[in-house]
Parts: C-alpha cells; structure tokens; sequence
C-alpha cells in the first residue's frame, strides 16, 4: 500500500511544489483523510523544516520553498473540504500582524472556519493596527483573528485590542489570538477572548463566540 502520508511529508520537507498538487489529489482520491493529512503530512512537514532552520541545517530560501509547496497541497484540501458558502455561522476577520509575513497558520485557520460554514475575510500579512481597525470598522465582523509567528510580533496583537478598546469597539467584537509562540497565557494578560492553539481550537472557539451571541 502506497504511504501516502509520508510521501507528501518528504516531498514538502524537501520543497518538491512541482507534484505536490498531484501527490494530495492522489492521497485525497484513495481516501486518506485530510486531517491527517493536514495533520500528519502538511503541518508534521513544517515542524521538521523549522527544526533543521532552526540547528542551521536548512536556510531562508530552502524554507520558503518548503512553505510554497505546503501552501499549494492546503489548496487542493481546501478545494475539496471547503463546503457552502451561503451557510454562515458569523463573519471573521483574519489577518497575521503587522511586521509578520507568515500565513501558512492563519490560511489553515481560516480554511476551517470556511469549512465550519463561517465566512472568512482574509486580509492577508503585515496588518497595521490602523488598517486593521479601518477594517473592522467597515467589515463589522463578530470576530477578529489574528496570528503571530514571531516573538517580536506578538505584541502588535496587544496593540490592536488597545486600539479597539480606545475607538469604543471591543465589546462589539470577540479576539481571538494563535500562532506558534502564543500561548493561553499570553491571550489572557493581552485582553483577547480566547486562543487557539491549532486550527481545530480556533473553530471551537468561533462557534462558541457565536453561541455565546445568540
Ligand atoms: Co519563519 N520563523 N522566519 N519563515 N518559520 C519560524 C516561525 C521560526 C520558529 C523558525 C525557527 O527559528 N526555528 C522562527 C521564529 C523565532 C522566533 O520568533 N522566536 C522564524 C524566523 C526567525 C523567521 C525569519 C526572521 C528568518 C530570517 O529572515 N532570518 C523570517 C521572518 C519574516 C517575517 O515574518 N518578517 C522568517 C521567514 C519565513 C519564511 C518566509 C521563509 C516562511 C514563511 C512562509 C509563509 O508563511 N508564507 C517561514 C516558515 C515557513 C517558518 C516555519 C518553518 C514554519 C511556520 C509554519 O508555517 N508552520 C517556522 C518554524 C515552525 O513554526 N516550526 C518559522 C506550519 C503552520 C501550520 O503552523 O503557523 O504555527 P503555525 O499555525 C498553527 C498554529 O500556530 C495555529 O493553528 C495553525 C495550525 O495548527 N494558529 C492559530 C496559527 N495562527 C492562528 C490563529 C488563531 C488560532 C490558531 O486564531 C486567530
């Protein structure tokens, strides 16, 4: 039996985006499940690359090709898991902050908020307080994500619930927080709603933010 799993692992360890779409497509049509896919194959993949960037094994640019071919096999998941759009639980507003240029965590966030039948505004990397307020403003969403991937950046997520509060919009609006360095802990002391340590939490906690509503 072909292991599928471990050939989509090493073929993003290794940055192969060339077959990466097929290997999925292949993976998804034998059945295996795309959690653990995700999971087991996609995610398990990043660990090890951040480990080997991490001992100076690998660098920048073997990384980045790595994140491209992971983000390319989450797109044909996302194709196949992502369901009816006109069933929305609520709207969420997704973004990594500002200062930050990682989103493979916060494109899998949002690709399961979409699956849970939530509707997900993506606006992308490196958000500055002020344009993310500007869009909250016009969006009006009932819940805000943000993800942060670096120690240095963890505090802009801190500097937004500020500047919600200070323009009279947090009670108006649930935060939640994610990303590698963010723990429970630091969601509490920065004022958000709740935190999600992997993509299934953060689902969780959306339908309980929207539960919590009604
Ligand atoms: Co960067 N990087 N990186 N990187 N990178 C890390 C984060 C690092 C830990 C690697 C290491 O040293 N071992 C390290 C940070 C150290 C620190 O802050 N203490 C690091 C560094 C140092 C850097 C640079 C500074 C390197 C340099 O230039 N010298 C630079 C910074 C650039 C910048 O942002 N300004 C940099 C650049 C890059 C690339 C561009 C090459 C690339 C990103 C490509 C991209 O995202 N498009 C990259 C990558 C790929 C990584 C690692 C290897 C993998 C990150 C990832 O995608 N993981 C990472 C090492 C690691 O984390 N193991 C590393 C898979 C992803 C699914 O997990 O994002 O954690 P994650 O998301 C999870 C949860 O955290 C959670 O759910 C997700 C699914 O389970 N989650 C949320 C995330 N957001 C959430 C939001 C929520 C709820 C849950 O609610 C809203």
């Amino acid at each position: 039996m072909i292991d599928h799993l471990n050939y989509i692992k090493e073929a993003v360890i290794r940055g192969n985006h060339t077959e990466i779409k097929a290997l999925v497509e292949k993976a998804l049509d034998a059945g295996v499940d795309p959690t653990a896919l995700i999971n087991d194959a996609l995610i398990a993949a990043m660990d090890i690359v951040g480990r080997e960037f991490g001992e100076g094994k690998i660098f920048v640019p073997e990384m980045l090709v790595s994140a491209v071919t992971m983000k390319a096999g989450l797109e044909v998941v996302k194709m196949r898991i992502v369901g009816d759009e006109n069933r929305s639980r609520g709207t969420v507003v997704m973004a990594t902050v500002k200062g930050d240029l990682h989103d493979i965590g916060k494109n899998l966030v949002a690709m399961m908020l979409e699956g849970a039948g939530f509707r997900v505004l993506d606006l992308g990397v490196d958000l500055s307080v002020e344009k993310l307020i500007d869009q909250v403003k016009s969006i009006q969403p009932e819940i805000l994500g943000l993800s942060a991937l670096l120690t240095t950046t963890m505090p802009e997520m801190q500097k937004v619930i500020q500047e919600l509060q200070t323009q009279g919009l947090r009670d108006k609006i649930k935060v939640m927080v994610g990303g590698a360095p963010v723990d429970r802990v630091f969601a509490e002391k920065i004022g958000a709603d709740g935190y999600g340590a992997n993509a299934a939490e953060a689902v969780e906690l959306a339908r309980r933010f929207v539960a919590e509503r009604a």
